[in-house]
């Protein structure tokens, strides 16, 4: 049996962390842990490129010509969507999750979805660096190896 799986090493690799100044507050917390997550695996500073975007639902176009660039090894987006008195957080959130599959999948990059998705405020903090951990930093954990799998896929380098 082959096994094919992506190791947690950031050496050499490029990251683009796309962020929401919608919810600034949270949203930074989430660059930070993304940030701290890929230095602490290795990536180097200059090879992390941040790029804001207003609102959520303007990651996946960001997200694919970043994509095109052909620049990067993964794409971590960030931002948080929460409840408010309407129904326009569920459009804004659907279809950010929809379109960043869909680059995902069209450019064939691996796209972390690093974009909290919230009833209320105290939920998005929680996920922010409290009680449930950094979101961000989760994501960019997963854009790692997702980055390292393709490339192992890719060169055909499966594990014993
Ligand atoms: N954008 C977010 O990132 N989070 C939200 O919670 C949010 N809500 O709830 O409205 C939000 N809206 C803005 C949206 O992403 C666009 O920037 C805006 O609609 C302009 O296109």
């Amino acid at each position: 049996m082959k096994i094919y799986q992506g190791n947690m090493i950031g050496t050499g690799l490029r990251f683009a962390i796309v962020a929401s100044r919608f919810n600034e507050f949270i949203t930074s917390k989430l660059i930070d842990g993304a940030k701290d997550a890929l230095l602490r695996h290795d990536v180097r500073h200059q090879d992390i490129d941040l790029f804001w975007v207003p609102g959520a639902w303007e990651q996946p176009l960001t997200a694919k010509e970043i994509a095109l660039s052909g620049k990067y090894d993964a794409i971590i987006s960030v931002g948080a969507v929460i409840k408010g008195d309407t129904s326009h957080d569920v459009y804004v959130a659907s279809e950010a999750a929809k379109g960043l599959a869909m680059v995902s999948l069209e450019q064939r990059v691996p796209v972390a979805f690093g974009i909290l998705t919230c009833d209320t405020l105290d939920q998005a903090i929680e996920r922010a660096g409290v009680k449930a951990g950094n979101k961000g930093a989760d994501a960019a954990l997963a854009a790692l190896e997702a980055a390292n799998l393709l490339a192992n896929i890719r060169n055909g380098a499966e594990e014993e």
